[in-house]
């Protein structure tokens, strides 16, 4: 296969997805995604270490959810249903939406009124998803979307749907793929904690057939006001400025604790403050712009480098890879971009009064 022929994340790992030759492969050539090194976080961390971001902002719809939704959708076309629904803090609404369009089934989308950034909420509208806001959270949307999906002949097309995290699985084979190892390290947002369950599944999958000889320890972070698998216990009103994660009950609670007990890793959380820093960092340091969810990961390797956590691993090993994903593109929340920079000085439209502002 040559570059120009990609064709999406199904064609490209078919032998490890639960499709055959009979599914109606619905797909917009998700996947496929840059890691790009990052001198100056590895700079940051350390002289061993070696920062690779996996820029999933760069899927079709903006966001990695289109890499479970390429397949959740096909699955879905190939048993005759005529409609799907999600509950979504923005982007799974966004990649819903558009596969269903592409499929030509309907889309339902259930959203917490208010708490979805403008992007993701223009992009469920303009593909023409059946938009419901209620005055609710996220996980009061979760919980209704389960029920109709019960009751009426709609699939639910949240990560609750196995095929959702059979596709998005393939993020980390891609790692994998384009490393030629594991790599120590595996950073991560955790919202509704589909994501940081795929990626574990991924990688014991390529473990199991032998692609890779150890895997990675998983590092997970929540935002701190919406941290219920760092405390413990559901939160019932989930508070934080990345509101792609503000979750109070994920539906993958227990297989993220599985993914943090079997790798050895961890799930902490991580305050505003902490992911905004990030968030900054990468848009100015690194030309990376991503939505503030997407931050976490990195805000998190900030703080744990801070508290000491990679010590002893500096001392074992002499390169230390780490891999960051960055979940979603900051063009989804253009709002909250110019609310964290100064807006542009509005002055007189001379050559001199530019040359002035601008200090030439
Ligand atoms: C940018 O769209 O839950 O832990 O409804 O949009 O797999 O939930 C989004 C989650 C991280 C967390 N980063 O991933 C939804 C939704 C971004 C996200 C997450 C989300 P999971």
């Amino acid at each position: 296969m040559s570059n120009h022929s990609y064709q999406g994340v199904i064609h490209r790992y078919k032998k490890y997805l639960p499709v055959s030759d009979r599914t109606p492969i619905v797909t917009l050539l998700e996947g496929n995604t840059p890691l790009i090194f990052s001198p100056k976080i590895s700079n940051i961390l350390g002289k061993n270490f070696r920062v690779y971001l996996k820029y999933e902002g760069l899927n079709p719809t903006g966001s990695f959810k289109d890499r479970g939704m390429t397949v959740a959708v096909s699955k879905a076309k190939e048993e005759g249903q005529c409609a799907i629904v999600c509950a979504s803090t923005g982007n799974t609404s966004a990649s819903a939406s558009a596969y269903a369009a592409r499929a030509g089934i309907k889309c339902i989308v259930v959203i917490p009124s208010g708490a979805i950034a403008l992007g993701k909420l223009a992009q469920a509208l303009i593909h023409n998803a059946k938009v419901i806001a209620i005055d609710g959270n996220f996980d009061d949307a979760l919980s209704i979307v389960r029920e109709l999906s019960l009751n009426y002949p709609v699939r639910l097309v949240n990560s609750l749907n196995p095929h959702r995290i059979e596709g998005q699985k393939t993020a980390a084979f891609e790692v994998v793929d384009t490393l030629g190892e594991a790599p120590l390290f595996h950073s991560l947002p955790v919202g509704n904690a589909g994501n940081i369950t795929a990626y574990w599944k991924g990688y014991k999958e390529y473990y199991s057939y032998s692609k890779i000889n150890r895997l990675p320890i998983m590092l997970g972070f929540q935002a701190k006001g919406a941290s219920p698998i760092v405390k413990g216990k559901p939160i019932k009103k989930p508070k934080t400025i990345a509101t792609a994660i503000r979750i109070g009950n994920p539906a993958s609670w227990q297989m993220a604790v599985k993914a943090k007990e079997e790798s050895g890793g961890i799930i902490d959380a991580v305050t505003d403050k902490e992911i905004i820093y990030a968030y900054k960092f990468l848009s100015r340091e690194e030309g990376i712009f991503v939505e503030p969810a997407s931050a976490a990961s990195v805000a998190g390797l900030f703080k744990i480098r801070k508290e000491g956590y990679f010590d002893r691993f500096i001392k074992d090993f002499d390169k230390i890879v780490i891999v960051c994903t960055l979940t979603g593109h900051g063009l989804k929340d253009p709002q909250l971009a110019v609310s964290k920079v100064k807006s542009p000085k509005i002055i007189k439209p001379t050559i001199k009064e530019v040359a002035k502002e601008t200090r030439l």
